[in-house]
């Protein structure tokens, strides 16, 4: 079974909003599961402290090396990757989600504070994701966005509708326009070429609705996939 541990100081947050919808169905059907760690059972003090002022000095805390060990060493015991959730990381891609949710799963830590002691990055081989280049007080909501984005991978946990629907990002191009009735709206009506019955047209409109939307929003993405198109017209 495709497997996550989260390590957090906020255990209770989870699943959160994973618990609704198609990926809570799954998780409470055994399709995947979920163990949350909390990281303060591995403090050994009275007041379970998990965080420490940053040597050298400067703002905030920072979360302890020997507990954070502790909480990796009893929870990843086995061969799945382990991720920490920084801003610094590596940017999350649909092509690492692709990858993880065909793996066995992930072990996440979710820092807090200004960020966890360095040390452990290195000894406990964590690789550092980022999901976004913006300011989070925490890994927590960015596991949850991994976590998401991965179970609707899995097979069977979304049905048929996800599987060949991957439409946008497969072919790098952002979603199309999508509509339903009623087919007047506040005076606004659907595109009559969706109407029209006739599928040729239909599926060119929404490639040329992808392309613009990609053009106008996401200059990188349009570069990446006119590269494409002309390396592929080179190669056949
Ligand atoms: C984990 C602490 C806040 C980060 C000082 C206070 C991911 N894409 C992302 N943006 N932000 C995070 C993230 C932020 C976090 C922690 C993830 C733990 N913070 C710190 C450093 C600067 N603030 C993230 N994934």
């Amino acid at each position: 079974m495709w497997r996550i541990s989260v390590l957090t100081i906020f255990p209770e947050v989870f699943p959160g909003p994973l618990a609704a919808s198609l990926a809570g169905k799954a998780l409470a059907a055994g399709a995947w599961s979920l163990d949350v760690v909390d990281i303060r059972t591995f403090a050994t003090d009275k007041h379970r402290t998990v965080d420490d002022t940053p040597a050298g000095g400067g703002p905030g805390m920072v979360m302890k090396a020997d507990v954070l060990g502790r909480a990796i060493d009893a929870t990843a015991t086995d061969e799945r990757p382990r991720l920490l959730l920084s801003p610094r990381g590596v940017p999350l891609t649909q092509a690492r989600v692709e990858t993880l949710a065909g793996g066995p799963g992930a072990v996440l830590l979710c820092g807090r504070f200004e960020g966890i002691d360095e040390r452990v990055i290195a000894a406990r081989g964590l690789e550092e994701v980022s999901i976004g280049d913006y300011v989070l007080s925490g890994g927590e909501i960015a596991a949850m966005v991994l976590i998401d984005a991965c179970v609707r991978l899995i097979p069977g946990v979304m049905g048929a509708a996800a599987s060949g629907e991957e439409e946008s990002f497969a072919d790098g191009l952002l979603e199309y326009p999508h509509y339903t009735r009623p087919q007047n709206w506040e005076g606004r009506s659907i595109p009559d070429v969706l109407l029209s019955g006739d599928h040729g047209r239909i599926a060119a409109w929404r490639r040329a609705e992808a392309e613009r939307l990609t053009r106008e929003r996401r200059p990188d993405l349009w570069a990446a996939f006119l590269q494409r198109v002309r390396a592929g017209s080179r190669t056949e």
